[in-house]
């Protein structure tokens, strides 16, 4: 190699250091050995952590950019320590959240001569077909000279417009190659680079004037108000104009869940005020949502929402999402957060800001009843002392016990519609779920990613028993990085959603969603604590609601990694005014309320 040249590997956490990235995480192979090696000549300036499964390498990415703000990497082997990643990626794509996955691959000398793990069969060293609906973008440089352009392009591809992952494919031998003198400097190819852009002005009035005739506004924000740094914002226009505001399970503290325009989560298991607010709207002014099946009921008006009558604002940096699964009447393509200012600066000079006022009044007043509804019928589930312990009992206790800087990270299953109704995070990054993809494990894996991002905060898992079990290598990383997270493991002895589902539409003909021992046909799980144990973590079992808040308070006060088996109860499923619906099997029925039938007005 020419003097002074780095080589590829080099030259990608060269990059990686300058783009301010704290961590590397990953696992080994011999396809990945020299870029490891790269990282250990750096490892004063970037911290590589060994995980003991791909994908929680890409989960701890995943969250550590969600409470950061700060993306990182990930670097597995060729074949099939790559191929464990997809799940990972696929739930960063879907949730528009980025990290880089440097992946190994193949010697460029051996394309298409099978060598060990190359997926040759349709293509040569073919991990881009593989993993390309899961990421937004692949980039496979062949030459080491092509080094430098790939890792600044993809950089700038994974964190502009919408987020998300992006693949850097990298040969063995390109790795080692001689790339260049120097590495692309980010204040040139993104620092600089502004994805902020504002509504088109026309559009702004319209919407403006659509806001303030308004007699039955509410605004329903989804993740773009929280990971667009739009939160103030929006608080400020919701009071300016008297406005409640829902929010889609990803846009769960986009606004403090306590503050009196809160409204709640609409969703199937959303609260009644949220559901039979959104639904009577007259204007949805809708910010950085998605409109999935479950934020809308499976579409099925009525539920969630009514569009139309209700006329839709929809914005969004994506324009791909507007008019996906609802007409707008209007809809943009804007950043949240400059939305928000403009929309705040073009009422700032209008006149007649309260000329809707006394309506506002009484639809805020109208909806107070429907909280007092919601309130009632919920409050049994909270006193409840029985054991197994309530699910919704469980909810309120895990959430009360963190402080108001703490994070939650859930995983997926019934565990996670329970905290989503019943958490009240009053920061945007406080309790922190997969919408998109929903893999087990997410949250098993993610508290780790959280805990480094923010040292100073309390960190907390809520996992089910099925997904931890899946992820329990977990234990291993957090001894050996000392990493002071708190897993509460949901124990229910079963994939309860699942079970729920056959339960609810099939019958109750149950096969394959519980765990039990094969002689006595009683419920069967290890031993979480012990299992914990064994691996050098501090583990408690709790069977009383009452107990479970201490336990979680003593875990985080230990200052070590820490495991809660709690046995809770899955004969409960979490009810709201939204249905679900499963196309050829039915559809769920709300707990309270039924469907909204807009009036008919004759013209
Ligand atoms: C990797 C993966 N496999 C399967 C599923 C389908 N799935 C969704 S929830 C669930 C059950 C999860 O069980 P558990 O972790 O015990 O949580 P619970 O529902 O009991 O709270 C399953 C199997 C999934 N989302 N991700
Ligand atoms: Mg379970």
């Amino acid at each position: 190699m020419a003097k002074n040249m780095l080589d590829g590997a080099q030259v990608i956490v060269d990059y990686l250091i300058r783009e301010k990235v704290p961590y590397a995480f990953g696992l080994c192979g011999h396809g990945n050995i020299q870029f490891i090696d790269a990282l250990y000549e750096r490892s004063a300036d970037i911290k590589t952590i060994s995980v003991h499964h791909e994908t929680v390498a890409g989960f701890m990415a995943d969250v550590y950019y969600r409470v950061s703000g700060q993306p990182t990497a990930t670097f597995t082997s060729c074949g099939p320590g790559s191929a464990n990643l997809p799940i990972a990626l696929g739930n960063s794509f879907l949730d528009s959240v980025p990290f880089l996955a440097v992946t190994g691959n193949i010697p460029t000398s051996q394309f298409n001569r099978g060598a060990f793990q190359e997926l040759y069969r349709h293509y040569q060293a073919d991990f881009p077909s593989t993993v390309r609906a899961y990421c937004k973008r692949v980039f496979q440089p062949t030459r080491g000279e092509m080094v430098p352009l790939a890792v600044r392009q993809a950089w700038k591809t994974m964190v502009t417009g919408r987020p998300g992952p992006v693949v850097l494919d990298v040969p063995f031998d390109v790795f080692r190659e001689a790339a260049a003198e120097e590495t692309p400097k980010p204040e040139e190819w993104s620092a600089n680079i502004s994805c902020r852009c504002g509504a088109d002005p026309e559009g702004l009035k319209r919407a403006v004037d659509m806001l303030l005739s308004a007699e039955r506004p509410v605004i329903v924000i989804g993740q773009g108000v929280k990971y667009g740094g739009a939160a103030a914002d929006l608080k400020t226009l919701a009071e300016k104009l008297d406005i409640p505001v829902a929010w889609s399970a990803s846009g769960t503290g986009g606004i403090d869940t306590s503050h009196r325009l809160a409204l709640g989560l609409v969703a199937r298991n959303g609260p009644y005020q949220a559901n039979h607010a959104a639904r009577q709207a007259d204007v949805l002014l809708a910010l950085g949502v998605r409109f999935d099946d479950r934020t809308s009921s499976s579409w099925l008006p009525g539920y969630s929402f009514t569009i139309p009558p209700t006329r839709l604002i929809h914005v969004d940096i994506d324009p791909d999402e507007i008019g996906r699964n609802y007409p707008v009447a209007l809809g943009l393509m804007a950043d949240v957060r400059t939305f928000l200012r403009q929309v705040l600066g073009e009422i700032d000079a209008r006149k007649d800001i309260g000329a809707k006022a006394a309506a506002r009044a009484k639809w805020l007043g109208t909806i107070a009843g429907y909280r007092k509804e919601w309130e009632a019928f919920i409050a049994p589930g909270f006193v409840d002392e029985g054991s197994p312990i309530n699910p919704q009992r469980a909810a309120r206790e895990i959430d009360a016990a963190l402080p108001e800087d703490g994070i939650l990270v859930s995983d997926i299953g019934v565990h996670h519609n329970w905290l989503i109704a019943f958490c009240k995070p009053k920061r945007p990054d406080s309790l922190i779920g997969s919408m998109g993809f929903g893999p087990m494990g997410f949250g098993v894996a993610g508290a780790l990613g959280a805990k480094l991002a923010a040292p100073d905060r309390p960190c907390v898992s809520v996992c089910g028993d099925g997904a931890f079990f899946m992820h329990a290598s977990v234990l291993g990383t957090a001894v050996e990085y000392n990493i002071p997270v708190v897993w509460v493991v949901w124990n229910n002895y079963a994939y309860a959603s699942i079970r729920g589902l056959q339960r609810g539409y099939l019958g109750g003909r149950e096969l394959a969603t519980d765990f039990r021992h094969p002689e006595t046909g009683a419920p069967y799980n290890p031993d979480f604590a012990a299992m914990a144990r064994s691996a050098g973590v501090d583990g408690v079992r709790v069977d009383r609601a009452a107990d479970l808040g201490d336990a979680v308070r003593a875990g985080i006060a230990t200052g070590r990694p820490y495991l809660i088996d709690a046995h809770i109860s899955a004969d409960r499923n979490p009810g709201g005014a939204g249905v679900w619906q499963l196309p050829g099997l039915g559809q769920s029925q709300p707990a309270i309320g039924g469907r909204y039938q807009p009036p008919i007005f004759s013209d």
